[in-house]
């Protein structure tokens, strides 16, 4: 067992008795009440479900385990000095909730290597998609077929105690983790490149190997890559999906269910792929390839130059044309996110005379003030895709059809530690109550 898994066997039993505690302590305390509004409103502000690594505060923005973006920063084991933090000591904080030694994140910089090799038959299930398939969908289906190598499905049938649920999801979680990069690079060199695999370095981490698979070896993009995998790998729960029942009782009454993925037992392959299918959404992950488009619609009409009257024109036209203005607002944020703002400050130590840059820059002086005047936007500030496709595209990562992959396979980091939480803990089947209108109206004229 590698130390990782040491260490969170030591913590599970722990957090098991906690969990009772809590739940014995305060199970009938009121967390907050559900309007209609929030039922029709997507759920907004509901408070009903567990998730250990991180927390996203309105004001504050996300705090991993506890530890805000510039805490990280500076915690967090790094290779330089001065340099990003290694996403592998991020991954150890968040199945952990302890800030790692420089040797416990590179024991799992180690583990992973050790779990990296994807096999040959992913790459003929991407080969076997027509040209011109998005590389979001590649991602999902190349970790589909990752999943025959699931070792939870295997003990699951073979009848695995539930108690121990959590140790073969563990292997596929940190399976999987291990394999995204290679996956995510053999979709860029086949849809962007030449199509050739370029094979992965043992002597670099997990960022620098990601990179240098996908073809980039400037040591300053490797620890881009490091930023960028740190502040995208958390926040959500796997994707909800409508796995729902309806059952009508003497025409009156009906109930339903939904469920999310991971809490069915579908194996950690399965649930990684549903949550990436809802990043693949342009409200969510898709947002970041659709802002560098806008920006890139900028330049294209006005100028990279283009001044703040401009700015703001193009940003009318853009809401009169009945569309968003993507890498602003957020559903819970209420300031300028954090993880825009570390990107801004990467940018302007790394490459403060790129144009794009000053143009980013423009644009947040404006957005907000255009947002703000419509009366209806509740959060007009910054969110963290303003940023990183200027970053991405001065390393010459210039595909943005394939930014939303960079997010997945980050991604990958906070999804699947709350997934072994959730067998650890044992937690149920999710099942959120929804009803229908009518029900809704029923329930209403009854009070
Ligand atoms: N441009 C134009 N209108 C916006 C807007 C934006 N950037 N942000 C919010 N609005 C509108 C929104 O469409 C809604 O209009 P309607 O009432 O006509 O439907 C209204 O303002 C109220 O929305 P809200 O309560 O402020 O936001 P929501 O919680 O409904 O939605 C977002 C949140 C992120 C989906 C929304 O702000 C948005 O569409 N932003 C642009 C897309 C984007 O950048 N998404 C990435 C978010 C990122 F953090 C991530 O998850 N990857």
């Amino acid at each position: 067992a590698s130390d990782l898994q040491t260490r969170l066997r030591e913590l599970i039993p722990e957090e098991q008795a906690r969990l009772k505690e809590i739940r014995k302590k305060y199970g009938n305390v009121v967390l907050g009440e559900t309007t209609v509004d929030m039922a029709i409103g997507g759920m907004r502000g509901i408070k009903g479900m567990i998730w250990e690594p991180s927390l996203l505060d309105a004001n504050e923005g996300i705090r991993f385990r506890g530890f805000s973006i510039p805490e990280c920063q500076k915690l967090l084991p790094k290779i330089k000095p001065d340099g990003e933090p290694l996403p592998e000591g991020l991954l150890w904080l968040l199945m952990t909730g302890e800030v790692p030694t420089i040797e416990q994140a590179l024991a799992v910089s180690e583990e992973l290597k050790s779990r990296a090799k994807v096999p040959g038959h992913v790459e003929r299930v991407l080969n076997a998609l027509p040209s011109g398939t998005h590389p979001m969908t590649q991602f999902t289906a190349g970790i589909m077929a990752l999943q025959t190598e699931s070792v939870f499905a295997k003990a699951y049938a073979g009848g695995i105690h539930k108690s121990r649920y959590w140790e073969p999801c563990y292997e596929d979680a940190m399976d999987c983790i291990a394999r995204v990069p290679a996956l995510a690079a053999m979709i860029y060199r086949k849809t962007f490149k030449d199509g050739k695999v370029l094979p992965g370095d043992n002597n670099l981490d997990y960022s620098g190997n990601f990179a240098h698979m996908m073809g980039f070896d400037d040591p300053q993009f490797h620890e881009l890559m490091r930023l960028y995998i740190v502040i995208h790998s958390a926040k959500y729960k796997l994707a909800p999906v409508a796995g729902a029942m309806n059952d009508k009782e003497d025409g009156r009454s009906y109930w339903s269910e939904g469920e999310m993925v991971g809490s069915a037992l579908s194996d950690p392959y399965l649930s990684f792929a549903a949550g990436m299918n809802g990043l693949a959404g342009p409200l969510h992950g898709l947002a970041n390839q659709e802002c560098l488009r806008w920006l890139r619609h900028v330049v294209d009409e006005i100028g990279v130059g283009a001044s703040k009257d401009e700015l703001q024109q193009f940003v009318q036209d853009t809401l009169k044309a009945g569309k968003v203005v993507p890498g602003f607002g957020h559903a819970v944020l209420r300031k300028t996110d954090p993880r825009y703002t570390c990107q801004r400050e990467f940018a302007l130590k790394h490459l403060s005379d790129n144009p794009m840059v000053k143009l980013v820059s423009n644009v947040y002086e404006v957005v907000p003030d255009v947002l703000l005047k419509t009366g209806k936007v509740n959060n007009p500030w910054p969110n963290v895709d303003a940023h990183s496709g200027v970053l991405l595209q001065h390393y010459g990562l210039t595909e943005e059809n394939f930014y939303t992959v960079l997010f997945g396979v980050s991604r990958a980091m906070g999804v699947l530690t709350q997934l072994v939480w959730d067998r650890a803990l044992g937690l149920p089947i999710e099942r959120p109550k929804s009803l229908t209108t009518k029900a809704i109206v029923e329930f209403c004229e009854k009070k």
